[in-house]
């Protein structure tokens, strides 16, 4: 459990250097924030993006809405770097969390 938890400290780690490397990119701007005009225009721009699992929408426009919203923490229409961090590491969690959910069910199924 504890190597588990290492291991995810170096994901996160690795991730929010990725996050930064591209934040400075996708504030075309450059005011240090991320407007939705901005997340949506990055988006666009990969065409390897694909919305965590969690987000849930219609439409991609209410995806990316719903997305917005949940990075933009503090629900000022800006996402800065700290939130877009957290946010992103949030989305690990869970991911850890089902995988973990998940290899606990096989493991139990395998008894
Ligand atoms: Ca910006
Ligand atoms: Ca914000």
């Amino acid at each position: 459990m504890e190597q588990a938890l290492a291991e995810m400290a170096l994901i996160k780690n690795a991730m929010a250097d990725l996050i930064a490397a591209n934040f400075a990119k996708m504030d075309t701007n450059g005011d240090g924030s991320l407007d939705k005009a901005e997340l949506k225009a990055s988006m666009a721009d990969d065409p390897n993006f694909e919305f965590p699992p969690t987000i849930k929408g219609d439409s991609q426009e209410a995806k990316l809405d719903a997305f917005f919203n949940f990075l933009d923490a503090n629900h000022d229409g800006k996402i800065t770097l700290d939130e877009m961090v957290n946010g992103m590491n949030s989305f690990i969690d869970e991911a850890i969390a089902e995988a973990v959910a998940a290899g606990l069910a096989a493991n139990t199924s395998e008894q």
